[in-house]
């Protein structure tokens, strides 16, 4: 292992890319890689593009790490779950691009699933995150898809989070009720090209007003991701928010307020894994089959599982 770690930080790619796989799957080697790694994570600055499917996230993230690129800083790029390939739009964007950054050593690409075996998030997310920070990447981008509680969790991981809105979708009333919005600290306008985005982009203003005064109220962009359009002011509001947060102690707070979620929801794994281990086959399946007769409520068959951990 030590020595997988060397040609890591020798920065070797086909180091990164075995310690990903490990990590990925959750093995004790791969916590083990994480733990070694872990402090090395902090430089990089992660930005989450966050937004329903097909609006152009992979497009954009393409787009925003050749602008990245142009300015010297080094991009790694995690796909989370992608419905399509993360290549298949970006290609029908804009072929030439993506082959640029395929070929380029500056920039590093890595699709991931985004559903842990248990269902619900991949608790392997953040250690994914975190490797590829500690290969030394100016920038770690997070593509994920969707708008919802997911999404949210995900955007946990981030420093900044770019929500990506397209006009005349509707899509955007659905975000906000899932209260999307309040973590979004830049908000794109997608697909500009497409009837309807000035429209959007004052509906999206006069939402922001709402909020608080004295709040930092996030720029809303209007970007045609497929002919490389506003990239350089999507960087530019990346690294302004990059910049807000750090003359205003808000890096450490949202640090914080990513490792208590971080936190929390290991250690939610760590117990689930925990009780299914101890209670698999055995009381497991006959709480199962006493909630389903009715003979026990789902809450007291819990307390009866966690109760098994004696945890005291
Ligand atoms: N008209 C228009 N089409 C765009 C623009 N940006 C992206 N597209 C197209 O929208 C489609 C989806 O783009 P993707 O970048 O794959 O979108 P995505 O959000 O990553 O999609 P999923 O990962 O599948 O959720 C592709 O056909 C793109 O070429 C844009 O600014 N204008
Ligand atoms: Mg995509």
């Amino acid at each position: 292992m030590s020595e997988l770690i060397d040609r890591f930080l020798n920065g070797e790619r086909r180091a990164l890319a075995r310690v990903i796989t490990r990590v990925e799957a959750e093995s004790e080697e791969g916590r083990e890689l994480v733990r070694a790694l872990y402090s090395r994570t902090e430089a990089a600055h992660t930005v989450g593009i966050t937004g329903s499917a097909g609006s152009g996230k992979s497009t954009l993230t393409g787009g925003l790490a050749k602008e990245l690129r142009a300015r010297g800083k080094t991009v790694g790029i995690i796909a989370v779950d992608p419905s399509s390939p993360f290549t298949k739009g970006a290609i029908l964007g804009d072929r030439i691009r993506m082959q640029d950054l395929a070929l380029d050593p500056g920039v590093y690409v890595r699709s991931m699933a985004g559903r842990g075996a248990l269902g619900g998030l991949a608790p392997a997310i953040n250690d994914v995150v975190a490797v590829v920070a500690a290969f030394g990447f100016d920038y770690v981008l997070i593509e994920t898809v969707g708008a919802g509680q997911d999404e949210v969790e995900i955007a946990g991981t981030a420093l900044t989070t770019v929500l990506v809105n397209n006009p005349g979708t509707g899509d955007d009333i659905q975000a906000m009720k899932a209260g999307i919005l309040e973590i979004a600290d830049v908000l794109v306008v997608n697909k500009a090209d497409l009837p309807g985005a000035d429209t959007l982009a004052s509906q999206l203003r006069a939402l922001l007003s709402l909020s608080p005064a004295g709040e930092r109220r996030p720029p809303i962009l209007k970007t045609i991701a497929a002919k490389d359009e506003g990239m350089v002011e999507l960087a530019d509001a990346v690294d302004e928010h990059r910049q807000f947060l750090r003359e205003s102690g808000g890096e450490r707070k949202r640090r914080e307020t990513n490792a208590r979620h971080q936190l929390l929801a290991t250690a939610q794994a760590i117990l689930l894994e925990k009780i299914r281990q101890r209670t698999e086959g055995g009381n497991l399946e006959s709480l199962v089959a006493r909630i389903a007769d009715r003979e026990l409520d789902p809450h007291t068959a819990a307390e009866e599982l966690i109760a098994t951990l004696n945890l005291g």
